[in-house]
């Protein structure tokens, strides 16, 4: 899968790629993270990609030559991409499912926003895919891609093996995922449930489902109703 990020400040996104599974997905080929700085499309030399909007109203607005010029740039240079997502609290709201969705495409450009968002003729001629991560205000995209490309890169075949696993992740199954333990067996008189030091793995595996259950009824259950 190949990934490119439009932002005005790429070198945030620089780190959260080089670590860990991420790492291991773009060493594997399996994965290409690419960061494209908008201020390279600017229409001035100034590096101008905002301006006030029409109105009047506090905070600037991104602009549309510059977005339309990248994204045409890079069209051109890396064929249709399969979604343009932008990144903004008044999207729908990224989720596992979404995650799983997203894993199965080729070619996925992200779009950061920044100051008040970008002009809406760009959501309207190229947005096909409008993404928040929560009720919450973040001060740019950036941080938000970066959940979104966490999320859905550990889901592409062949980036997790078997002890990294998806299978059992907390959502996958819309389920909380059970607790875990490891040694020592008594922690301060905290003792590790005996079914899992008794090595049935039928017992095991029906404890931890009940756990999941207790837990997505106590924590979330909103998991539980209006599943398709
Ligand atoms: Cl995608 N962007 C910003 N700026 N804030 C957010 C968000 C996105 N998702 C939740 N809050």
């Amino acid at each position: 899968m190949r990934i490119d990020i439009i932002s005005v400040v790429p070198q945030l996104l620089e780190s959260p790629f080089s670590h860990s599974i991420l790492k291991r997905a773009e060493a594997k080929n399996l994965l290409h993270v690419n960061l494209i700085n908008l201020r390279d499309y600017s229409i001035n030399k100034h590096g101008q990609v905002d301006d006030y909007q029409f109105g009047g109203g506090a905070g600037m607005v991104m602009m549309c030559e510059p977005l339309a010029n990248a994204i045409d740039d890079l069209t051109q240079k890396n064929g249709k991409y399969d979604e343009i997502i932008y990144m903004t609290p008044d999207g729908l709201c990224f989720n596992q499912k979404a995650a799983n969705r997203l894993s199965l495409k080729e070619n996925l450009l992200i779009i950061c926003g920044h100051y008040k968002g970008i002009d809406e003729r760009i959501r309207q001629q190229y947005v096909t895919m409008e993404i928040s991560i929560g009720d919450y205000v973040l001060s740019g995209g950036e941080l938000a891609a970066a959940v979104v490309v966490d999320a859905v890169g550990r889901l592409i075949p062949g980036v997790l093996n078997d002890e990294t696993s998806a299978l059992f992740d907390s959502f996958q199954d819309n389920l909380l995922a059970p607790p875990v333990y490891t040694r020592p067996a008594d922690f301060r008189g905290g003792k590790v449930p005996d079914v899992l030091l008794q090595g049935n793995p039928k017992n095991v595996d029906e404890w931890r489902h009940e756990q999941s259950l207790q837990r997505t009824k106590q924590r979330r259950p909103d998991l539980l109703e209006g599943e398709l």
